[in-house]
């Protein structure tokens, strides 16, 4: 049984994923009008992996006796000055979102609900894994700048990665 506090703190949880889902769906339609069909692939695809972060929680906690909140959500922007732009904002808000993860493995902890801090050590892992990626790509298309033949390779490049990742987690 999960208490109310836990649960309107995996609550939050589950807005913010559902928010990252949509983040990244209006980053891969962005990608895809610029005519960019692997940076569009990865962010489909990252959009995707959000929403299941979203249901992962959700089974959760209606499965510990809460009550799973669908919520409103934020707008994301839907335009961007350049990919550089739009991958800082990808890896900024990993970050963001492993402070959110962070702050509710705290409160677990607080409350000793040990079931919740064990559910809790997946995201940890998977933000490990996010924030490194998002961090190793950010480096890339820093190096590649606004050169159109780089930015080509890259786009070649990050299908791959999409291809890689959804194998390694079984989507494929
Ligand atoms: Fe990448 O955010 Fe979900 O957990």
């Amino acid at each position: 049984m999960v208490s109310k506090n836990i649960e309107n703190a995996l609550n939050e949880q589950i807005r913010v994923e559902a928010e990252s889902s949509q983040i990244y769906l209006a980053m891969a339609c962005w990608a895809e009008v610029k005519g960019l069909e692997g940076v569009a692939n990865f962010m489909y695809s990252q959009s995707q992996e959000e929403r299941d972060h979203m249901l992962k929680l959700i089974k959760f906690v209606n499965e510990r006796g809460g009550h799973a909140h669908v919520s409103e959500l934020k707008a994301p922007n839907v335009t961007f000055k350049s990919f550089q732009e739009m991958f800082e904002k990808l890896y900024e808000h990993e970050v963001y979102v492993s402070e959110s993860i962070n702050e509710l493995v705290h409160i677990s902890l607080q409350e000793k609900d040990y079931a919740t801090h064990n559910f809790l050590q997946w995201y940890v892992a998977e933000q490990i894994e996010e924030e490194a990626m998002a961090r190793t790509i950010l480096d890339k298309i820093n190096l590649i700048g606004n050169d159109k033949g780089g930015l080509y390779l890259f786009d070649r490049d990050i299908e791959q990665l999409t291809i890689n990742s959804a194998a390694s987690t079984g989507t494929v």
